[in-house]
């Protein structure tokens, strides 16, 4: 059986079984990819987000093709807020904050319509949906309680933004001993150049978050 996934990355070759490998995307929600929600309030360009949809499609499609654990993360929060600080919900200037109503329901809060996963993206069965209430996927959920009842040891990333809800995950990972690979095309930024630093940055001294990979490479990459 085809188990082994080997690929040229940065800052040298990756290789996992994909046993004891997970697919995790990051906040791919209507929130901050579609015009409307809450990406847009902040002022961003949420067309930048848009070309990482069909490249993380692939990526899916790829991961439920050899029966990876597939984890679907949201940035949201409870109706009550309660697990939002006020540090978070105060900051900057937004025309909307987390929590108020807008075009797809109230911002940011778990099972409003613009919490939902992208159409594009959607979860099946078996597929885990995790609720995160910060930036990083570890912080506040069950999530390293879910990898280890699955012997999960490496993590394949894609999602939004690159240097927030990724990165962080990313980091929260390497510090917990997970191996991590993020697929280049299947992350995106509002800001193309904090994308491309944050590339090098995880790939810079020896990999001190991880590897970076091209999605061809995966893609092609099983044997
Ligand atoms: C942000 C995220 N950028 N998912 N969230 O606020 O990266």
């Amino acid at each position: 059986t085809l188990m082994t996934l080997r690929v040229r990355a940065r800052p040298g070759p990756f290789a996992c079984d994909l046993r004891n490998t997970a697919l995790v995307l990051i906040d791919m929600q209507r929130d901050f990819i579609e015009p409307g929600g809450f990406g847009e309030t902040l002022g961003n360009d949420v067309g930048q987000l848009a070309q990482a949809v069909e490249p993380a499609a692939r990526l899916l499609a790829w991961a439920r093709t050899y029966g990876l654990l597939v984890v679907h993360t949201r940035e949201s929060h409870a109706p009550d807020l309660s697990d939002c600080p006020p540090a978070k919900r105060c900051r900057g200037e937004p025309s909307l904050r987390i929590g108020d109503m807008g075009p797809m329901g109230r911002v940011l809060v778990r099972g409003e319509p613009g919490n939902a996963i992208i159409d594009a993206l959607q979860p099946i069965a078996g597929e885990v949906e995790l609720d995160k209430p910060g930036k990083g996927a570890f912080y506040d959920t069950g999530l390293q309680e879910i990898l280890q009842r699955r012997a999960i040891t490496h993590l394949i990333f894609g999602g939004v933004t690159t240097e927030v809800c990724v990165q962080t995950s990313m980091r929260e990972a390497n510090d917990r001993g997970y191996d991590c690979l993020l697929v280049e095309e299947a992350t995106a930024s509002y800001f193309p150049y904090f994308k491309q630093a944050t590339l090098e940055m995880i790939a810079a001294q020896g990999g001190i978050v991880g590897w970076t990979c091209k999605l061809d490479a995966v893609l092609r990459g099983v044997s």
